[in-house]
């Protein structure tokens, strides 16, 4: 496989991984404050990423590559509000999102198409994935400091985790 395109997805191993445990941590400051719903939420979103990650790995390896997995990355353990989490999960989304277009742009100079292809569902997810956090932001700013918003939003987010088949 093309070196640079490889150079490339391993990268995109370790921030997907990295991913991974920045939503573990923030699920598990969630469940400790007692936002169980976000903590659902938060949890189901660690496992996709793992899941995000291992697809790299396999396709890495099948195409006569060599995967290399990445030292586990240690996350902030206590974070200051539910709003700031899904603010830092937007942005860290949109950085995610310019590593995978980044790699859209070197497959086209590279000319490896296959990649190419194998990384549009990664695009599609991207454009899930933020359109999901800027939502989920819209809302808690609605509900700035209201207490009672807030437990109303977590409870949402159960029903919403339990709807989606993850009921962690
Ligand atoms: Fe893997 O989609 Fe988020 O980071």
């Amino acid at each position: 496989m093309n070196k640079k395109i490889e150079k490339l997805l391993n990268d995109q191993i370790e921030k997907e991984y990295s991913s991974s445990q920045l939503y573990l941590s923030m699920a598990s400051w969630s469940e400790n404050q007692g936002f169980n719903g976000t903590a659902s939420f938060l949890y189901a979103h660690s496992d996709e990423e793992r899941e995000h990650m291992l697809k790299l790995v396999k396709f890495i390896n099948e195409r006569g590559g060599k995967a290399v997995i990445p030292a586990i990355y240690k996350p902030d353990v206590s974070f200051d509000s539910i709003e700031l989490i899904f603010q830092a999960i937007l942005d860290h989304e949109v950085k995610v999102t310019e590593s995978i277009n980044n790699i859209v742009d070197a497959c086209l100079s590279e000319k490896d198409y296959t990649t190419h292809n194998f990384i549009q569902w990664y695009v599609s997810e991207q454009l899930e994935e933020e359109a999901l956090a800027r939502n989920i932001m819209d809302k808690l700013k609605l509900i700035g400091k209201d207490k009672g918003g807030l437990y109303l939003f977590d409870r949402d987010m159960e029903s919403a985790n339990i709807a989606a088949g993850n009921p962690n």
